[in-house]
């Protein structure tokens, strides 16, 4: 019979460090640090707070350069939020897809301490004529080299927010995670925290903010971490914003093997984009239908939501268990592959087989006669 697993790390690829989540040893609300999946593009830089600098400028009224001393002695605000890597769940599509191949664990929920980016803006005077927030790491490389399009040479990690996210107060820049100052491998000194949206636009190691007057289209937003949507007329290119409503089963994993006449626990964690998780059900295949879940710990917008079913199998065989999240807008997680994502967004429904076997013969049934 398959034992638990151990809680060690994955890791995906080497350089940049790129790292996942043992997702089937999920047990708490809040990831520690140490086991909270890393996904870089390019090394991670190795900063001196003594010598970071954070700078505000472009669409300004006064162009400002804060320490981080300057900013920890401003107003601080915490978020309890999940990100998840667009890529997540990745391997799960057919036929496979380039890029990483993440299964569940490119997910991670923790308490975030910073400043409200609207504060820092508001610091700099944001003019009338801003339409977007483009934040830049302090990471950066060469991508594309070896393709056969245009490289646009050296870049930074740089995404942009629309204003309206940049000023909500689901923004921040943290310099804490879970009540510890961030480490290296998540953003140290800074990070972006915006809570809802794909962790893309989490952008780590933040040195400079750039208030722009029309939608940014570099790399990370036009040519990476996008989607094609239908309208009226030709598709045209979005970037990737808000996760979509998820569950994910960390246990009983796959090929596990379950003994019939014991309950046993159906568990994981659901999440969505701005809308909180409402229900998660899960179907276990033995012709009962769908059946809610109990969701576990308090509501609290933008973190996600453990849950758990306990299942007693009555007959021996295979089974497919499944979990369906819906969110408060009334989203419910898909049951098929999406085509509008290229290889981002896999939020359906990821069915895991478990293998039911008979109950242990007791001492006497087995030698009495
Ligand atoms: N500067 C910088 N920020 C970044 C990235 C990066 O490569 N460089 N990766 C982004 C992506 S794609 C994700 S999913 C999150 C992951 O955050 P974590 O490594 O702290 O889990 O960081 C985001 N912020
Ligand atoms: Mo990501």
């Amino acid at each position: 019979m398959p034992t638990a697993q151990q809680p060690s790390l994955i890791v995906r690829q080497k350089s940049p460090e790129n790292i996942e989540f043992p997702f089937a040893s999920l047990s708490d609300w809040l990831i520690p640090a140490e086991l909270f999946f890393v996904r870089n593009h390019f090394p991670s830089p190795d900063l001196d707070a003594r010598d970071w600098r954070l700078r505000i400028d472009g669409a300004v009224e006064r162009p400002i350069e804060l320490d981080l001393d300057s900013i920890k002695a401003m107003r601080r605000t915490s978020l309890t939020a999940v990100v998840e890597c667009a890529g997540n769940g990745r391997v799960y599509y057919e036929p496979p897809r380039e890029g990483l191949q993440w299964q569940n664990g490119a997910v991670g929920n923790a308490a975030w301490t910073g400043v409200l980016l609207r504060e820092i803006l508001e610091m700099a005077g944001v003019r009338q004529t801003a339409c977007e927030v483009l934040l830049t790491g302090a990471d950066s490389g060469v991508v594309d080299a070896n393709k056969k399009t245009a490289s646009p040479g050296p870049i930074a990690f740089a995404r942009s927010l629309p204003l309206e996210k940049a000023m909500a107060d689901s923004t921040i820049l943290a310099y804490s995670m879970n009540e510890r100052p961030l480490t290296r491998d998540h953003g140290y000194p800074l990070r972006a925290v915006v809570g809802g949206w794909f962790g893309m636009a989490w952008v780590k190691w933040i040195t400079h903010i750039t208030v722009v007057e029309r939608p940014f289209l570099g790399y990370w937003q036009a040519r990476d971490y996008f989607r094609w949507e239908r309208g009226l007329g030709e598709p045209t290119l979005v970037p990737l914003a808000q996760m979509e409503v998820k569950s994910q089963i960390a246990r009983p994993v796959q090929g596990a093997h379950l003994v019939a006449g014991q309950p046993h626990r159906i568990f994981g964690a659901a999440w969505s984009g701005e809308a909180p998780i409402r229900q998660v059900q899960v179907c276990t295949g033995d012709g009962k239908g769908w059946r809610e879940a109990r969701l576990l710990e308090t509501e609290r917008p933008f973190a996600w939501r453990l849950w758990e079913y306990m299942w007693t199998p009555e007959d021996v065989g295979q089974y497919t268990l499944r979990s369906r999240a819906t969110d408060a807008a009334g989203c419910v997680q898909p049951d098929v592959q999406r085509s509008d994502c290229e290889s981002y967004v896999a939020n359906w429904i990821i069915p895991v087989k478990v293998t039911v076997v008979p109950e242990p013969k007791t001492y006497e049934e087995e030698f009495v006669i």
